[in-house]
């Protein structure tokens, strides 16, 4: 009877299921910049951080679409090759030259938050190619997903000084309809764990997940952060795919003649 006791203590005392991976993105760890040169954030006109994007093309970076709605390309900055917030000396600090908002987009929990921001001039950093209709694989349940950004590191915390990252397997839609009444399935996916801990966070928004060497989705909204049952929920980028290619990849003019 004793033993019968012990065990069970000892089941409830032992924590179960998955833990987060560290401390401190919030559960994550440093990420450097040399392996992932498409993370980009961005700032206002001060150097203020407010958002993360992804370099998709040399001169063209996908981010929320309730990142940049109301800002102006003037007003904006995107610094890329730049791991520490901080070091004013590494990188690139560009001016869109144009904000492409997705024209179906209202806010973020209705789905379309996506924002495709063109540099004036081309960046030196490899670009990441974005998911397509074929990758639906990348969205099964469990698939390990890395989310990176400069965003908070606690719910109410400071966003970060250095680049972030966080492993978050991709949950059932079934699931996170339940957590979410509005979830839309088709335009949006959650991820992480049911016990929270580890999650995407305000000053993430916009920036990348990844897996397979693709965009898989935008960091986009979710109830607080890293709170049990409340996972981070994402734009299913490949449902995006054919929208983007013409913003993203567009046509070369085509020389009319005389
Ligand atoms: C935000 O406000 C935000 N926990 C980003 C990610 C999540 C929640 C909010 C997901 O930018």
């Amino acid at each position: 009877m004793r033993r019968l006791l012990v065990l069970v203590l000892s089941a409830l005392l032992v924590p179960t299921g998955v833990a987060a991976a560290d401390v401190q993105v919030v559960g994550g760890e440093r990420a450097s910049i040399a392996a992932n040169p498409w993370a980009v954030h961005l700032t206002d006109a001060r150097g203020a951080q407010f958002c993360g994007g992804t370099l998709v093309a040399p001169a063209k970076v996908l981010t929320a679409a309730h990142c940049v709605q109301g800002r102006s390309p003037r007003n904006l900055r995107v610094v890329a090759g730049r791991e520490d917030k901080l070091d004013r000396e590494s990188g690139i600090v560009a001016t869109p030259v144009d904000i492409w908002l997705h024209p179906q987009f209202i806010a973020a929990d209705q789905g379309e938050d996506l924002a495709v921001l063109t540099l004036g001039e081309a960046l030196p950093y490899s670009p990441l190619p974005f998911a397509e209709a074929a990758d639906g694989p990348l969205y099964e349940p469990g698939t390990q997903l890395r989310a990176l950004g400069w965003g908070r590191t606690s719910e109410n915390g400071r966003t970060s000084r250095f680049l972030m990252q966080a492993t978050l397997p991709v949950l059932p839609d079934d699931y996170c309809v339940r957590t979410y009444p509005h979830f839309v399935k088709a335009d949006m996916f959650c991820a992480g764990y049911e016990g929270g801990k580890v999650d995407t966070c305000q000053g993430d928004s916009g920036g990348p997940i990844v897996a397979g060497g693709k965009l898989v989705g935008v960091t986009s909204w979710g109830e607080g952060c890293a709170r049990k049952g409340k996972p981070g929920v994402y734009v299913r980028v490949s449902r995006y795919a054919k929208d983007l290619h013409p913003v993203v990849n567009p046509a070369p003019a085509e020389v009319v003649d005389p």
